[in-house]
């Protein structure tokens, strides 16, 4: 009854589109319906959606509490969702009748869709995975929320100065009203901070004192694929727990009268733009703590509705802690139960055990977070506490199973000795939690062998296991690449529905592979691909660019493990290469555009200066007659989801070329090659598992193995060789730069000098076998017919790698929600 009730409200035909439109520029945007711009339009057709989402994800939350299913969380630092208008509109099936609604009204809907700026709530991989897992959810009718921050500035803008440098500029989001979230001012809880902790008995404490700040929630409907079932990602935002402090404001100090009230508001206010790197700042961790309070606070409420037994909430919560960000919420659950509910603190860490779930996405020693003790101390007395007692039991049952072993007891030691004393948060992670996995086979054998392997010696191999990293075939193949999406469903003579949620349905293709008609419209859909990104390089750089060139792309954050600089360095090899030949031997080299795309933290200078050979070698390079026909070269700035979009389907070949065993998974990598890109990639991450799925005959791999990395670099260390000697082709760039071929040779002596002293990502041991993989892609290239049919067989083999198959290793392995618990179809 409830159900059918909710359908009133939705807009599904095109006058009743029209009429929701034009009711919300009169009401909700309080406009004149003649004289709207393309952006009210947009704001207010995503109004009239957003009526739709609103009554499904009511529903759906009414059916999951009614049957009282069991919930799982993400709790994610990161969530970076890009738009949400398109994607909407396709996850609800309403794309044409909008698509319609708005002509009839005067607009072209793809224009109204450019009007949405993305939502950067991330940084790269680790918040696109968590957008990617929430559409999973949602699609699969699983009841899994999201947990973030709903921070004022997401991810910076990138611009280029005028002498090639990364700069940055705040992203104000938020300027506009954001019509795909809900304010709900009813939901907020307050959180604590300083203050003192007394124990009161045995392990029981009373924290009290400090700073109190309110948690407000807003939410964004999360809708899932030909389903009704629309989950939630509820996002905090940080107020003062009281306005102004009047008694300073009517002393006339104004400043001191709003301090608290800006202190309070600072906490959401932005997006730390660091993915691999931590600072220590005292902000970050209060950020940790408020999102991990509020997000358990709200839990354990919609928990307590539920009026079962508080020892009961591990058969109806699970908490899945994505990297170790919100490790915080170990200790907290750990206090609320110990101090609030009153549980015998045994019976307290059983829960806790039961309840969390710990996935890591790095084995890179930087990143591994850490967090001083005083610090710790002084923002959060309790949980300080509660991290030392959980620390004396584990290490006396750490003792008590390796008697005497020191060295083991100080390596799993949740606290490192040092000035200061620093906590662990990957073992407190690892110890609170039920199980711990990596995100490709070979990250999580890493993760066993090496930051966890004394823990595999205490728990058993069984705690850790593998989920491979995931991406929506909804976003990443029916989004951003509709053209091939029609061809794949003509061919299979499928609706789409079918492939899009079982993407294993691709690999009916195969059987089409050799059929020319369908190799010509493959090709065809890339084409097409190619003069989109053409017309987006025309539009924004002014450039031309010859479509029929081959497009080599390299997208995502730019740091020293994933080689943006061998890449770079390739590229001028290839151009000294070309300025050496004839012009009767550069008349038979096939065309090549390369394309660089990504943003540097703020504070890597060694990735900065990345970013300005990049787009200084592109100066030159764009510029010589000689040479500008038949090699191109664009560094796109201010990458992100939605220029991501128009990258992916553009692509021959994409580049994905780490220092073995430092990529965890990656996972651009799979958007590419589902968009029948080719790959050139190192043996690393989940290029393994996508050479294993589509043959290793159909991706380049070059470079040294995993197991001689360690090898190598000891030699580098200790033995080393001048790169001359090492590596006189490399030798032959490096010394092109310094003497100043691409602007001021200086500039670039410390980016240079990595590979020059000891080449820790082994640069000179993997560049020729690198150049040798790119010969192997131009000829590939000539014979069209074989690459088209590479391209094919890439994209019919991509099944393994959707996030639905990935979140339902999550709810078999981790959450026990895999049994389907609504049917909510359309
Ligand atoms: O798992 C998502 C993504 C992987 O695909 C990348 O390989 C990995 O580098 C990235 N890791 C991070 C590290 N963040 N922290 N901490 O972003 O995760």
């Amino acid at each position: 009854k409830v159900w059918k009730a909710g359908l009133r409200g939705v807009h599904r035909d095109v006058p009743a589109i029209t009429k929701s439109v034009v009711h919300h520029v009169q009401t909700s945007l309080a406009r004149q319906p003649y004289n709207i711009d393309d952006f009210g339009a947009y704001q207010a057709a995503a109004l009239s959606v957003r009526d739709n989402l609103i009554v499904n994800w009511n529903n759906t939350q009414l059916h999951h509490n009614r049957k009282g299913n069991k919930r799982a969380y993400y709790l994610s630092l990161e969530f970076l969702m890009g738009r949400t208008f398109d994607n909407a509109l396709l996850n609800l099936d309403l794309k044409p009748q909008y698509d319609d609604g708005m002509s009839l009204l005067g607009f072209n809907l793809e224009d109204l869709i450019d009007q949405e700026r993305d939502a950067g709530l991330g940084n790269g991989g680790l918040g696109r995975l968590a957008a990617c897992y929430l559409d999973s959810s949602a699609s699969m009718e699983l009841p899994v929320w999201g947990y973030g921050l709903r921070y004022q500035y997401g991810i910076f803008q990138q611009l280029i100065g005028p002498d090639g440098s990364q700069l940055e500029a705040p992203d104000p989001w938020l300027q506009n009203d954001n019509p795909w979230e809900l304010p709900r001012a009813d939901v907020k809880y307050e959180v604590r901070f300083y203050g003192h902790s007394e124990r009161i008995e045995g392990m029981k404490a009373l924290w009290s004192g400090g700073q109190e700040v309110v948690a407000v929630a807003y939410d964004v409907m999360i809708p899932g694929y030909d389903t009704k079932n629309t989950n939630n990602l509820r996002l905090w935002e940080s107020k003062p727990k009281r306005g102004f402090d009047l008694n300073s404001f009517n002393a006339g100090d104004y400043e001191r009268a709003v301090e608290a009230s800006n202190s309070a508001a600072a906490i959401t206010s932005v997006l730390y733009p660091n993915d691999h790197t931590t600072f220590g700042k005292e902000l970050r961790l209060k950020q940790q703590y408020f999102w991990t309070a509020a997000s358990l606070a709200d839990i354990m409420r919609r928990f307590k509705n539920m009026e079962k037994s508080i020892l009961e909430f591990p058969d109806y919560v699970s908490i899945q802690l994505n990297d170790t960000h919100p490790t915080l919420a170990i200790p907290e659950l750990m206090r609320i139960l110990v101090d609030e509910e009153e549980v015998p603190w045994d019976q307290a860490w059983d829960i806790i055990t039961r309840t969390f779930f710990f996935t890591n996405h790095t084995v890179l020693p930087e990143a591994l977070e850490k967090w001083s003790v005083p610090l710790m101390q002084h923002l959060l007395p309790r949980h300080m506490q509660i991290i030392f007692d959980i620390n004396l039991i584990f290490l006396q049952a750490v003792e008590k199973k390796f008697p005497g072993d020191r060295d083991k007891l100080a390596r799993m030691s949740l606290i490192e000795e040092g000035y200061p004393q620093q906590v662990r948060m990957a073992n407190l992670a690892c110890i609170g939690s039920h199980k711990v996995n990596g995100v490709a086979e070979l990250h999580s054998e890493l993760v066993r062998a090496t930051i966890m392997k004394d823990f595999v010696d205490f728990y058993g191999v069984s705690k850790f296991f593998n989920v491979t990293n995931g991406i929506t075939p909804r976003r990443w193949l029916d989004q951003c690449n509709p053209g091939l999406s029609r061809l794949i469903s003509e061919t299979l003579k499928l609706p789409k529905a079918a492939f899009l949620k079982d993407l294993y349905q691709l690999e009916g293709l195969l059987k089409h592979i050799d059929d020319p008609k369908f190799q010509t419209m493959w090709a065809a859909v890339k084409q097409t691909n190619k003069e989109r990104l053409a017309h987006y390089v025309e539009v924004t750089t002014g450039h031309r660019i010859n479509t029929k060139a081959m497009f080599d792309i390299q997208i995502k954050r730019i740091h020293e493990y994933k080689r943006q600089t061998l890449n770079i360095f390739g590229v001028i090899h290839r151009y000294l290469a070309l300025k050496a030949m004839t012009s009767a031997q550069r008349k038979k080299v096939n065309p090549k555009v390369v394309f660089f795309g990504g943003k540097a933290a703020p504070g890597y200078y060694i990735a900065k200066l990345t970013i300005k050979l990049v787009v200084n070698v592109a100066r030159i390079v764009n510029a010589d007659p000689e040479t500008k026909d038949i090699l191109s070269l664009f560094f796109l700035p201010d990458y992100s989801v939605s220029l991501a979009e128009i990258l992916i389907p553009a692509s021959d070949i994409s580049q994905h070329i780490s220092t073995a065993g430092t990529e965890a998974s990656g996972t651009s990598n799979m958007k590419f090659c589902l968009n029948g890109g080719l790959l050139l990639g190192t043996v690393d991450g989940a290029n393994i598992e996508i050479a294993e799925e589509v043959g290793e005959q159909n991706v380049f791999f070059f470079g040294h193995l995993t197991p001689a990395v360690e090898d190598l670099r000891y030699q580098h260390m200790y033995h080393p060789v001048p790169l001359e000697k090492k590596c006189p082709g490399l030798a032959r760039v490096v010394n092109e730069v310094a003497a100043g071929r691409f602007g001021d040779g200086n500039a670039y002596e410390p980016l240079l000098n990595t590979v020059r002293k000891n080449d820790y990502y082994l640069l000179t041991e993997d560049f020729d076998s690198y150049l040798q993989a790119l010969k192997l892609v131009d000829e590939a290239y000539q014979d069209r017919t074989e690459w088209i049919k590479k391209s094919i067989r890439t994209t019919a083999k991509m099944g393994k790698f959707s996030s639905d198959r990935a979140i339902q290793d999550y709810a078999q392995e981790c959450w026990q929600t895999g049994v389907k618990s609504c049917s909510l179809k359309v």
